[in-house]
């Protein structure tokens, strides 16, 4: 730029013939000259004050990626929107409503079109219940339809179903909020910003992301994976623990080879797993492969869903 502002000087050589005939192309569109000159403008600045430019683009970058996961969570496109339906959708819905009670609640999520009975954590602002262990009185090593379909008393034990599950995690982005409670009643959680799960044709596939919380991530490693069960082997062992991690571990699951979490293993009281079984009711990044947790629950509610 300072080359033509000044003039061209005379003794050029045929590269600075190149360039300088090229910014005079530039300058016909005032649209692009004016964007050199605040480039250029910029680089200036940085020269003047590299500390004062790092810091500045330092909090740029916080306030992109801030932007960038609201965007991206609007930006995400649901495959069963919201049309003309009045009826709570979720324990959220009701929450937002002003019930507050513990309770179970008719609910009827878009996609399905007809109600179905839920578990409403309402205490902790609003979360749909997926599943619940806390006293090993409920079978959890069970077969693929009853995992579709769910399963146990809403009150006590139970899996809400995969079928509900995917629904439920398409009609709006939800996050999960998983409790663990260890046999000397430390509990711990871990959160997630994202949680969804395909339909059946697509074997419940895990989509799931943005972990915070105290108990560690046991989560991230499963994303991507279709789930597993007893009977439907959908994970990525072929010879080892005889081609089923489901089977291998007495559980149901978005296995992969295998696990990180097996939060639909085998209940022991007082926590004891058999010798080299690990198929408790496991959490590897708090309490390892080889000790069961006494009580957990699964809960979902909106992403953005903010406490009153
Ligand atoms: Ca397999």
């Amino acid at each position: 730029m300072k080359l033509l502002k000044k003039g061209l000087p005379t003794n050029q050589t045929s590269t600075q013939h190149k360039k300088a005939d090229n910014i005079k192309s530039q300058k016909l569109s005032p649209t692009k000259d004016s964007k050199i000159t605040n480039q250029e403008k910029k680089q200036d600045d940085k020269a003047l004050d590299p500390a004062k430019q790092n810091k500045k683009e330092v909090k740029e970058t916080t306030k992109q990626h801030k932007n960038h996961k609201e965007n991206t969570l609007k930006e995400i496109k649901l495959r069963y929107p919201k049309k003309d339906q009045t009826e709570p959708k979720d324990c959220y819905d009701y929450y937002m409503q002003g019930y507050k009670r513990n309770s179970i609640y008719k609910i009827k999520p878009y996609g399905f079109g007809k109600s179905i009975q839920v578990y409403c954590d309402m205490k902790d602002g609003g979360w749909t219940l997926i599943q619940k262990r806390s006293d090993g009185t409920t079978k959890f090593f069970r077969e693929w339809s009853e995992y579709k379909n769910g399963f146990g008393g809403l009150y006590g034990e139970h899996w809400l179903g995969n079928d509900y599950i995917h629904y439920l995690t398409n009609q709006d982005n939800y996050k999960l909020r998983i409790e663990l409670t260890n046999w000397e009643k430390t509990k711990k959680f871990a959160e997630y910003d994202v949680f969804r799960v395909d339909d059946e044709k697509e074997g419940y596939k895990l989509t799931i992301s943005g972990y915070t919380g105290d108990a560690g991530d046991g989560m991230a490693k499963h994303n991507g994976h279709k789930f597993s069960t007893k009977d439907v082997d959908n994970d990525k062992v072929v010879k080892e623990f005889g081609g089923s991690c489901a089977n291998r571990f007495s559980g149901a699951w978005w296995y992969y080879k295998c696990y990180m979490s097996n939060l639909n293993g085998l209940y022991y009281r007082n926590g004891q797993i058999p010798p080299k079984m690990f198929d408790g009711i496991t959490w590897k990044p708090w309490t390892g492969p080889n000790y069961s947790l006494r009580s957990v629950e699964m809960k979902i509610r909106p992403s953005l869903a903010k406490d009153k």
